[in-house]
């Protein structure tokens, strides 16, 4: 599929302001790619199909899980499903099967230790395209132009600060990319 075909079935998928949001993630994902020397254009295609089961409901996410054989530990935060979803069902819905971008994908909510290049870029893409709006945003997005491993390590706390005010579990696989990724950046 070219990337206006994928662009069309993702619109079709999704209400107006999650695409825009969609939009905003594939722009910052290209523009943070040219700065720190990742693959554009993988970067694009992960952030396209990132969201693309966003609007499913929890039983639709859950069920479908269990399908794929996705990991138990996901099941426990149903939030965490449509990542791991939208790059399950990626090669046949979109032909893609690049690794590195299905897993850009499916860790674009938990993140994880170690990960890639692309899988930071479309992770903090997702948190600081031009939509985001959140005290801390605009530091993050500063950060994210020059130190891609600072604006990831200050994303994780904006996460995980936010989920404990709101009263929310935290995936632990979070707060262990969190813990490693300030122990790199210190
Ligand atoms: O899909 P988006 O809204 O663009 O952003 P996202 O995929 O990063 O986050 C989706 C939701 O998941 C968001 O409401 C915050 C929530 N979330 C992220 N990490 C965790 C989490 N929820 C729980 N319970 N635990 C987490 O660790
Ligand atoms: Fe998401
Ligand atoms: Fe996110
Ligand atoms: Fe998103």
């Amino acid at each position: 599929m070219t990337e206006d075909m994928i662009r069309e079935r993702v619109k079709a998928e999704l209400k107006e302001k999650r695409f825009r949001h969609v939009e905003g993630v594939v722009q910052t994902a290209d523009r943070l790619a040219r700065i720190h020397g990742a693959n554009p254009e993988h970067a694009r295609l992960a952030a396209w199909i990132h969201d693309f089961c966003r609007q499913w409901p929890k039983e639709k996410l859950v069920q479908t899980a269990k399908d794929m054989n996705i990991e138990e530990q996901y099941f426990e935060m149903p939030e965490l499903l449509h990542g791991h979803i939208a790059a399950g069902l990626a090669p046949q819905e979109f032909g893609i099967t690049d690794e590195d971008v299905l897993n850009a994908a499916r860790f674009h909510t938990s993140g994880r230790t170690n990960m890639s290049l692309l899988e930071k870029v479309v992770y903090l893409a997702d948190a600081i395209e031009p939509g985001r709006k959140y005290p801390a945003v605009e530091e993050i997005r500063k950060v994210a132009e020059e130190d891609l491993d600072l604006a990831l390590a200050l994303s994780f706390d904006n996460t995980i600060e936010y989920l404990i005010q709101r009263r929310e579990p935290i995936f632990p696989l979070t707060v262990i990319a969190r813990n490693g990724i300030w122990r790199k950046v210190k």
